[in-house]
């Protein structure tokens, strides 16, 4: 006989709701608001997290991970280039060696070693979460939030109106389709944005590209992963991990620096 404690099903309820509200007021304002949690963004909020900053992640779908889940075309493995294994080594991802500077590891591993390292830093990551729009201000340009609403609402095909999140820094880490940035182009004509979209894949000009490009596009406002190759043009890369890694320590780093001026 198993001496399970009974908790009646209201008292469920009013915790799950009570917990989750004191969450979603506490980050009404936050440090930094990122937008996808796949490899960029999950790699961002770990970095901003154990810097000390108040970090929210807002993912669409109800699992994180994004485009590691699938692998390269459902095959359960990710390829990552050196100097990425600094942070595989970091998180404690488990790889193998494969070649001078070449390792490959489970899409799984990675997932949860990533989850688990933005958590235990401190970030809080909200599922099931659409970001449909921006929140800015002008003279000077600058984005301070975010509009958002449950992933449920637009497939329902409901119209219900959305709630609003501010930032000091929003990152854009929506991969391949740059939604935050698509939203700025067309609301902010004065913000001269204009997505260059994503070329074929070259995996290995892909890489340094997502890297070398990665930044604060306007005030408040940052890119990281594939959504820095569809707005400046850069070659998509496939089931290879080095560059969006990399990508979301550095912009971490960058907000890092704004936000502490120096
Ligand atoms: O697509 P995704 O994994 O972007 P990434 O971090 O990495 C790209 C790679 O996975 C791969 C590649 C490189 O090897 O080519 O594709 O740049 O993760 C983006 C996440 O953002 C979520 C989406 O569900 C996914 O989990 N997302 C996208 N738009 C929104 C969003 C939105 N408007 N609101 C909330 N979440």
């Amino acid at each position: 006989m198993i001496l399970l404690k009974d908790v009646p099903e209201e008292e469920i309820t009013r915790l799950i709701l009570k917990h989750a509200m004191e969450d979603w007021i506490n980050y009404v304002k936050s440090d930094v608001i990122i937008v996808g949690a796949g490899p960029a963004g999950l790699t961002a909020a770990y970095y901003l997290a154990k810097a000390g900053l108040k970090t929210l992640v807002l993912e669409r779908r109800v699992t994180v991970g994004g485009g590691m889940g699938g692998g390269g075309n459902l095959f359960h493995k990710l390829v990552v280039a050196s100097p990425a294994n600094e942070i595989l080594d970091e998180i404690g991802v488990r790889y193998e060696k494969v070649g001078d500077g070449v390792f490959i590891l489970d899409s799984v591993q990675m997932i949860g070693k990533l989850l688990s390292a933005a958590s235990d830093s401190g970030a809080k990551i909200f599922l099931g979460v659409d970001v449909e729009d921006i929140i800015y201000r002008e003279n000077p340009l600058r984005i301070e939030g975010v509009v958002c609403i449950w992933s449920a609402v637009p497939i329902a095909g409901l119209h219900v109106d959305p709630i609003a999140l501010k930032a000091r820094a929003v990152v854009d880490a929506t991969g391949h389709d740059a939604e935050i940035l698509n939203v700025v182009a067309k609301k902010i004509p004065e913000s001269n944005l204009k997505l260059l979209g994503e070329k074929s894949m070259w995996a290995p000009e892909g890489e340094k590209f997502v890297v070398e490009k990665t930044c604060r596009v306007l005030p408040g406002l940052y890119v990281a992963g594939m959504a820095v190759n569809a707005l400046f043009g850069g070659p998509r890369m496939g089931p290879i991990f080095s560059g969006m890694l990399l990508s979301g320590r550095k912009v971490a780093q960058l907000i890092i620096s704004d936000l502490r001026g120096h």
